[in-house]
């Protein structure tokens, strides 16, 4: 990579990176990407190092770079992967992601849970998309609300107290960016790299909430972890992507605009901006149920929508 020398040992560097004005060579990038992992754990106190931490891992190079980072931090931490049955016609997607993550956990002696929502329900992720509401809720919103139900209770059943997801810059970007479109404050209010455990809700946090993804892909790259490359065939063409494009372009002609907007939100947020003008009110209506069938927290007065979504089938 040009004449480009590392920051630490001046030797040959093998990534840059313009906003930080940094570039390493492959031992100290490693070592400086698990140091500011462990900065943002701290600025955000997102676990002690005591918590049974679960990692969620999709078998790409976000989440295993987050899970090979916690291990080598000393957390106790295991992996789930949930297998959603998604899969084209050239390319078996969760079947591939699966065994990426497995042959991780493998390599590495780690633990790792795999949930398997054909064989468990009865329906991968396209099949209950389709007839949800006759296929009016699209395949990406009937995968959020099942992953967001299948991860809550594998971390509840099995005693996790924090449960970790690989959420980069630039997801978070593409995510602020599209609430703030619609100024959607109930969601910039929740937009935050550490969710609360409440209301039998496990804690949430997010400690790749910093690094670009370019970053967290050198990261897997220079470690050499093997992972899927291929993104989710539902993703192409979705507003997140379209976003990310949008942010990359104006991130070329302004390295570190893109984080500018984050932190700069995470700083408003903190400040008080983005609270519901009423709060008393949005607590109220925030009071939740406990769902009769699952016992998972509901806002609903009767089953939660997952096993609404479940039972209809
Ligand atoms: S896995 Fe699921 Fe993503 Fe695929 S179906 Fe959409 S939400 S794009 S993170
Ligand atoms: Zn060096
Ligand atoms: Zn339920």
């Amino acid at each position: 990579m040009g004449n480009y020398i590392c920051s630490k040992c001046r030797g040959p560097a093998v990534f840059r990176m313009r906003h930080h004005r940094l570039a390493f060579c492959q031992p100290h990038y490693l070592e400086w990407f698990i140091d500011q992992t462990a900065r943002v754990i701290e600025k955000y106190h997102m676990f002690a190092p005591t918590d049974r931490i679960l990692v969620a891992v999709s078998g790409g190079k976000d989440s295993l770079a987050l899970w090979d980072v916690l291990w080598r931090l000393g957390y106790s931490v295991d992996g789930l992967y949930i297998n959603l049955g998604i899969s084209s016609e050239d390319d078996d997607y969760s079947n591939e992601s699966q065994d990426y993550a497995e042959d991780f956990a493998n390599q590495n002696g780690l633990k790792l849970h795999v949930v398997d929502i054909p064989q468990q329900y009865g329906e991968s992720i396209p099949q209950f998309a389709a007839r949800s509401q006759r296929g009016r809720i699209k395949p990406c919103g009937v995968c959020g609300l099942i992953k967001r139900h299948v991860m809550n209770r594998v971390a509840r059943d099995e005693g996790y107290d924090v449960l970790t997801t690989a959420h980069n810059l630039d997801d978070e970007a593409a995510v602020l960016m599209g609430n703030a479109m619609t100024w959607q404050v109930d969601l910039l209010q929740r937009q935050y790299p550490v969710l609360p455990a409440e209301d039998g809700f496990t804690r949430k946090v997010k400690p790749f909430c910093r690094f670009y993804e370019r970053e967290t892909a050198a990261y897997s790259l220079l470690r050499g972890i093997e992972y899927e490359e291929d993104e989710c065939p539902f993703s192409i063409g979705s507003k997140q992507l379209a976003y990310k494009d949008l942010l990359n372009k104006m991130e070329e002609n302004t390295p570190g605009i893109k984080m500018n907007f984050y932190a700069s939100f995470l700083n408003a947020r903190s400040a008080g901006y983005f609270i519901p003008h009423n709060q008393a009110d949005n607590e109220q209506s925030r009071e939740l149920n406990k769902c009769p069938i699952c016992g998972q927290p509901t806002a609903s007065e009767d089953a939660c929508a997952f096993c609404r979504l479940v039972k209809a089938g």
